[in-house]
Parts: C-alpha cells; sequence; structure tokens
C-alpha cells in the first residue's frame, strides 16, 4: 500500500467547487485500488487570507507544503486584490519556490463535438505543450521609475538562463523522443533579438542530441495562427512562459473552452513537490452558483495519477471524462448541459466504480 500525502489549496472563487469534486474522484480511487491511499490537508489560502493576513499564503507556506508528494491548487484572484500580487504571491511563488519548471499542458481535444473549427477531428488536435515554468517574461525581474511622472519607464526584463533554457528544452526533445512524435519550438527571434535567438540556438544546439527527433521551428504569430487553421501540425511543442500561458488558451479555445485545460506544474527531479491545478482562473462571475465545470480540475487527478506511477488511473480518468462528454446528459452549462458542478463530480464517480 503506497499513500500519497496531498496538499490542497482550493484558493478562490470557483477554486474549491472544481477541488472539492477531484478530491471526490481521488476518494473513489482510494475506495478502488487496495494498493493506493490519500491523505488530505487543506491550507486556507488566498484572496481571503490576504485580507485578513496581508498575504496570501501563510509565513512559513513554503515550508509547510514541501514535505507533500504533490499540491492540487484550485484557483487564484478574486476583485479587491490586485491580480499581480495574488499570482505572484500564491500560484508563481509555489512554481519557483519548488523549481516547478516544467508546465505540461495537453491540447487534446476529447470530443469532436466541443471544437468550434470545422471538420477537425479528435486526432488532428492533439498535442502537449510543454512551457517554461520557471523564468523568461514571467522572471519578475523589472523597475519602475520615476512612478506618476512625466518620464515615467517601466521596465519588464524577460530573463533566459543558460540552465533554464537548456533543462526545458532536452525535456522537450526527450519527451517527443520517448513518445516517437516531433518537437516544435514557437519563439519570436526575429523580434525579440536576444532572448529569443538564444532560445532558438539553445533549441538547435540540444537539438544534435536528438538526431532521432523530428523539428520545426515556428515564430508564435505563425504558431497562434497555425493552432486555429491547422493543429495537425503540432505534435509536442516546447515554447517560453509567456508565449506558453497565451498558446494554451487558444488551445482551450479549440478543444471546448477553459473548463477542460488542465496543467501540471512538474519538478521532474522530484526534491520538491509538483503541483497540479484547472489551467483557468477563479470566474468569480459564476462562483457560488454551483456551475462551474469540474472537468480541468479532475483532468489535472489523471495528471496527477500519471505522474505518482499510476498510469491506469490517469488513463481511467480521462476515459471516464470522455465518456461524460459523450453521453451529454451530466454537462454542465459552458458546456450545453444544465448540470451542476457536483453532479457532474458525481456521475464521474458512478462511471468509475461501475
Ligand atoms: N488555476 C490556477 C489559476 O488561478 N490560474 C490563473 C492564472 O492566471 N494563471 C497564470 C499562469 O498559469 O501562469
Amino acid at each position: 500500500m503506497k499513500t500519497f500525502n496531498i496538499a490542497l489549496i482550493p484558493g478562490d472563487g470557483i477554486g474549491p467547487e472544481v477541488v472539492a469534486e477531484g478530491v471526490k474522484i481521488l476518494k473513489a480511487i482510494e475506495s478502488l485500488d487496495s494498493e493506493i491511499s490519500f491523505t488530505f490537508t487543506e491550507f486556507s489560502w488566498g484572496c481571503e487570507y490576504y485580507l485578513e493576513n496581508g498575504r496570501m499564503m501563510a509565513e512559513d507556506g513554503i515550508e509547510r507544503l514541501r514535505a507533500f508528494d504533490a499540491i492540487y491548487l484550485g484557483a487564484v484572484g478574486y476583485p479587491g486584490v490586485p491580480d499581480h500580487i495574488s499570482l505572484w504571491d500564491l500560484l508563481l511563488r509555489i512554481r519557483k519556490e519548488f523549481d516547478q519548471y516544467v508546465n505540461i499542458r495537453p491540447i487534446t481535444l476529447l470530443n469532436p463535438s466541443l471544437t468550434p473549427l470545422k471538420d477537425k477531428t479528435e486526432k488532428e488536435i492533439d498535442f502537449l505543450v510543454i512551457r517554461e515554468n520557471s523564468e523568461g517574461e514571467y522572471a519578475g525581474a523589472g523597475d519602475w521609475l520615476f512612478k506618476g511622472k512625466p518620464e515615467e519607464v517601466v521596465l519588464q526584463t524577460g530573463v533566459f538562463s543558460r540552465k533554464g533554457t537548456e533543462r526545458i528544452i532536452r525535456y522537450a526533445y526527450e519527451e517527443a523522443r520517448k513518445s516517437k512524435r516531433t518537437l516544435t519550438s514557437i519563439s519570436k527571434g526575429n523580434a525579440l533579438n536576444y532572448s529569443m535567438v538564444f532560445w532558438d540556438e539553445v533549441f538547435e544546439e540540444v537539438g544534435k542530441e536528438y538526431p532521432d527527433v523530428q523539428t520545426y521551428s515556428y515564430l508564435v504569430d505563425a504558431a497562434s495562427l497555425y493552432f486555429v487553421t491547422e493543429p495537425e501540425r503540432f505534435e509536442v511543442v516546447v515554447t517560453s512562459n509567456l508565449f506558453g500561458d497565451i498558446l494554451t488558451d487558444i488551445g482551450a479555445a479549440i478543444t471546448g473552452g477553459m473548463g477542460l485545460a488542465t496543467g501540471a506544474n512538474i519538478n521532474p527531479e522530484r526534491n520538491f513537490p509538483s503541483m497540479f491545478e484547472p489551467v483557468h482562473g477563479s470566474a468569480p462571475d459564476i462562483s457560488g452558483k454551483g456551475i462551474a465545470n469540474p472537468i480541468a480540475a479532475i483532468w489535472s487527478v489523471s495528471q496527477m495519477m500519471d505522474f505518482f506511477g499510476k498510469e491506469q488511473w490517469g488513463a481511467t480518468i480521462l476515459a471516464t471524462i470522455k465518456e461524460i462528454l459523450k453521453e451529454k446528459e451530466s454537462l454542465t452549462p459552458d458546456l450545453g448541459g444544465t448540470a451542476t458542478t457536483q453532479e457532474l463530480g458525481d456521475r464521474i464517480v458512478e462511471i468509475l466504480c461501475i
């Protein structure tokens, strides 16, 4: 029997609603598999905590999270707390402190009815975006000079270290090699004449170690267009922090929306916990109504199972989500149904337990 200790950070808005459904799935797995058990420790951190304490997480929060096998996060951000504070003081802080430098976001069409793209099949929209998750445009480096004065200047510096760039690109090559897929690097070397020229050079250099991997390179503007017009071009994609964030929202748009977009923040060396989360934010406009789509959060449980080496469960969860999408009876309003968040979660448990 293996016990996995999971830290729960439901966070803000719809975060607690969707995390509750993910926990239901984990509990169902526990009841069905005598080899696995979970412990759950919940941390009530987020914007409410910030309004009471002036910080998004406890002062020793990082220390308290360190010993867990995984962190399961809902969403961060709520009106009343500036977005850059809620993001930096919780989500981005955890990614950086635990060196979760790989952000894995599958762009996979789970049912053909979900895409707004005409005539695209599941086969044609099925790729993996590997986003650099520790530095780049999200390094937090910059300055704000002469604030409020006519000569005001704001600097936001992208930081691309050799170590940081090489390791994400190498991770992507390994993934492409392992899965026998092509690898596409998405950058912007013609305009960003330091950082992205460097990125492109590293992509080429590391590629010499992987002659068996077929590669492509696109500018991010062209890639954005191809995501919509010819998504079948992509199999494994590697890109920088900001580009990855933006491109994967386009990915969500072509596969059914943010309610179906999942992300894993991985520390591949496993010397710190990795974090699993739906890509979506806290959606204050629908929070408390019981209508948030929990599929992204449940899919991130599937990613967590893969990470734990329980791929059978990862695959079973994903197959169950596909079944739900096919039967169409328990879908939330964003997918054209009338089910509540809980009803959708319950139906997934029901199918898992058959
Ligand atoms: N589900 C986590 C969440 O609230 N994400 C909102 C967000 O803005 N994320 C930015 C990012 O992934 O870098």
